[in-house]
């Protein structure tokens, strides 16, 4: 298994105009994370990933093309969580067999289910799989709250490996640093990468690191070098883009920016709105004047 710590870009995947997959933009988008953003990795399946539209083959076809492109020049996390526990299974499975790095999973959501169903689904894709497993605790998109002592029963299985934790709750997050220094923690939320650098975290996983991932790298690094000053000023510029991004359209916005380096990012999966309209457009060509140019 591959060093899991570092950057890692929240894969975003090229649709086509009638929503399937553009093989050839989603081997750009990866390339442009390896080679461009220098990422330490990838994290495919995400929500960046448009995920949760997509259905089970189109979910194995975008892990196929992941590795096949990134082949081992980064480490590669395979998200496979769904409510359907047979499908993260299955999708376990395939992942672990074209030799991703980890899984990693969603907490189960919709239904309010109880701790010990939520420990039995990350035991039961353990078991199946026989992978290490990253748990993806988002609290406001699941409504799933885990506490200390419930990570701690977690992690009692040693497969779990970590947390991607997609929080603002830095009480929470300094808790876990101190009860689990050996296990993974990833920050989530690419705007508050600084504080969750300064609690100690190994590493992030994040949206717009696909555009953003050289100033990521700075803000993760120099807060471990305790140059809080620099970092906090890298910080800054980060959050203008991203408050850029996020009044305009996440994922189409950082579409947008892609294209604008001549990356094939095409349309987002409807339900979601599949482009940008002209003035969001505008947006797009400002935001990379200003900040990724
Ligand atoms: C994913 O599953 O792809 C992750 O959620 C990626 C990451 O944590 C992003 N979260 C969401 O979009 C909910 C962030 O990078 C986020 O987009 C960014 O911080 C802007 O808010």
């Amino acid at each position: 298994m591959k060093n899991l710590k570092g950057i890692f870009s929240a894969l975003l995947v090229s649709f086509n105009e009638d929503g399937t997959i553009n093989e050839k933009g989603l081997r750009q988008i990866i390339r442009h994370n390896i080679d461009k953003m220098k990422v330490d990795g990838l994290y495919v399946g995400g929500s960046t990933g448009e995920n949760f539209m997509l259905s089970t083959e189109e979910k194995k076809e975008i892990f196929r093309i992941a590795k096949d492109e990134a082949k081992d020049q980064v480490a590669l996390i395979a998200q496979v969580g769904s409510v359907n526990l047979k499908e993260a299974v299955e999708l376990g499975k395939y992942a672990t067999e074209l030799g991703y790095d980890s899984l990693s999973a969603v907490t189960p959501f919709y239904y309010k289910f109880s701790f010990p169903e939520i420990k039995n689904f990350y035991e039961t894709i353990i078991r199946e799989t026989g992978s290490p497993m990253i748990v993806y605790s988002i609290p406001f998109l699941t409504g799933v709250n885990i506490g200390v002592s419930q990570f701690a029963e977690l992690f009692e299985n040693p497969k779990i490996i970590g947390v991607k934790f997609t929080a603002g709750d830095f009480y929470l997050l300094e808790r876990l640093r101190k009860a689990f220094p050996n296990h993974l923690i990833y920050a989530g939320f690419d705007e508050m990468m600084l504080p969750a650098s300064v609690l100690g975290i190994d590493g992030a996983i994040g949206s717009t690191f696909n555009v953003n991932g050289i100033r990521a790298r700075q803000i993760f690094e120099l807060a471990q070098q305790g140059k809080i000053k620099e970092a906090f000023e890298i910080q800054n510029v980060t959050n203008d883009l991203i408050e850029g991004i996020l009044g305009n359209g996440l994922y189409q916005t950082i579409k947008g920016l892609l294209e604008c380096e001549g990356v094939e990012a095409g349309y987002c999966r409807e339900p979601m709105t599949k482009e940008l309209n002209a003035k969001q457009k505008e947006v797009v060509k400002e935001l990379k004047a200003k900040y990724l140019s």
